[in-house]
């Protein structure tokens, strides 16, 4: 591509690299669902088969939000017939929440092996959907059925629902408060106790509404947001809504290998305790630890 050609032609291709990582956002982000839009994309939260988007940038960018990249760390398996819709490590095993109607589940699973150890079926019509920890609890989103499944994380015994007036998409906790999305551009910081709606959080880029937050994970102070379709994550900034950078994942999809059921990058936990990062998608066959660079 005669990128890295030296001299003058630096500034040039570097103004270039900048317009072509504006116009991946554009093109894989924002416009598939129109700039702007705030409103769910039509489509169900399964969404349609086949691949998502993955086409990559391959400058650098120049300005903010920053553009990320990953490096693979280590890589495990995973059941590749998990329609992963929600995802989290305790600091001893993963637990996760999978979709579809009639397969939903929730699962604790061995990180190390990907076996799942424990694991219950949802009742139909249940579709199974974002996944977060309070206490001693397990509390999973349902997509439509505007209310959630409470848990007892000892042995994932049913013990209650909460009634949610919205869709139910991707959940997590930032230690004070619940954040879910619905597949909007909105957040919505929620009581942990009755998932009543304490704040809405709109999530832009600049001054463009990011629509399609799908599984989200609360890391190191920053809102890690799935975007529904995209083998993209946003960092948001949950005081501002502001994305401060977009970690491109599309590289993962090559390490996948022979998998032709997997869908949408989809499933982010965080490990705290030893500072890991772990990602999943629909139907992947492997879950990656990975680490975050900038491009
Ligand atoms: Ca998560």
């Amino acid at each position: 591509m005669g990128a890295r050609a030296g001299g003058s032609g630096e500034k040039v291709i570097g103004r270039f690299g900048w317009f072509r990582w504006f116009a991946w956002l554009v093109a894989t982000v924002l416009l598939p669902w129109g700039v702007g839009a705030s409103s769910s994309p039509g489509f169900p939260a399964s969404g349609p088969p086949g691949l998502p988007s993955a086409q990559p940038p391959h400058l650098s960018p120049v300005g903010s939000p920053g553009l990320y990249e990953c490096e693979i760390v280590r890589t495990y398996p995973h059941d590749a017939e998990a329609f992963t819709q929600g995802l989290l490590f305790d600091g001893r095993h993963l637990y996760e929440s999978t979709g579809l109607r009639g397969k939903s589940s929730i699962r604790r699973v061995d990180l190390r092996t990907g076996k799942v150890l424990e694991s219950r079926l949802l009742p139909l019509p249940y579709f199974g959907e974002g996944l977060v920890q309070w206490q001693d609890r397990l509390i999973q989103f349902t997509w439509t059925s505007r209310k959630a499944i409470v848990y007892d994380k000892k042995d994932l015994t049913p013990i209650g629902e909460l009634p949610y007036p919205h869709e139910g998409w991707g959940i997590t906790s930032d230690g004070t408060f619940l954040v879910a999305s619905d597949g909007t551009h909105i957040l919505r910081f929620l009581d942990p106790l009755s998932l009543e709606s304490l704040r809405e959080l709109p999530v832009t880029d600049g001054e463009t509404p990011v629509p399609s937050l799908n599984e989200l994970e609360y890391v190191r102070g920053e809102i890690f947001a799935n975007v529904w379709m995209k083998d993209v994550v946003a960092r948001i900034s949950p005081h501002t809504g502001e994305v401060l950078g977009w970690v491109d994942l599309s590289s993962l999809r090559a390490a996948l290998g022979n998998a032709p059921r997997a869908e949408a990058l989809n499933g982010i936990a965080y490990d705290a305790s030893a500072d890991r990062l772990f990602v999943t998608g629909k139907c992947w066959p492997l879950l990656f630890e990975i680490r975050i660079r900038p491009r």
